[in-house]
């Protein structure tokens, strides 16, 4: 384990590995997932009319995590052989006994991930998210909720870890945008804990 930097944000704090993976380790877990993963292209619907997310995802984690966000509701698959080590070694870097895994799979700087905190209530009162980049590098951005012209970004590389603590997600949105640069596929994963069901589940 190596020491990460810390970025304040105030409220919350992010711990950051820029090399948390040596470069061989990320293509190799790259190419695994890109391969093996069963990706799945989700809609979600807003004043009725259904909209395919940009971006392929797939959810992984421990029986009983199901996860519910923009309307939809994913159960999750059981844990691949591949992800389980990587999820042990997550958890215990960020200090956080992560059950669940989010894989998002950004095919071209078309795909994106729009303003949002992970706020779900099956994710309790203070989350603590660890994103772990592979494959592109893509820019990454922070905004305060309640005053807007406080922002942070980041150019997550391939093989970097970043923790978004307590007092992130209810203080701070976040984003990935699209971009016109030509950029390859970029592969995220964000670990989490499910403390408990959804409502209605
Ligand atoms: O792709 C990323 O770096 C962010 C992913 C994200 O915001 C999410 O899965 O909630």
């Amino acid at each position: 384990m190596s020491l990460p930097e810390i970025i304040e944000l105030t409220p919350g704090q992010l711990s950051y590995w820029p090399e948390w993976l040596a470069e061989h380790q990320a293509n190799r877990l790259f190419d695994l997932l890109l391969d093996k993963v069963k990706w799945r292209q989700d809609v979600i619907t807003i004043f009725g009319k259904t909209h395919s997310i940009p971006r392929l995802q797939a959810w992984f984690g421990d029986p009983g995590t199901q996860y519910q966000y923009s309307g939809m509701v994913l159960e999750p698959s059981p844990w691949p052989d591949i992800l389980k080590p990587l999820r042990d070694r997550v958890s215990s870097e960020a200090g956080e006994p992560f059950n669940s895994v989010l894989v998002n799979l950004y095919r071209t700087g078309s795909d994106s991930n729009g303003w949002h905190a992970d706020n779900e209530p099956e994710l309790g009162k203070s989350p603590v998210i660890a994103s772990l980049s592979l494959g592109a590098v893509r820019r990454f951005r922070l905004r305060n909720i309640s005053d807007k012209t406080r922002t942070m970004t980041l150019d997550l590389p391939s093989g970097s870890l970043l923790v978004m603590g307590k007092g992130v997600q209810e203080n701070w949105h976040h984003q990935l945008a699209k971009t016109s640069r030509d950029v390859g596929p970029r592969i995220n994963l964000t670990f989490r804990r499910i403390i408990k069901q959804p409502p209605g589940a």
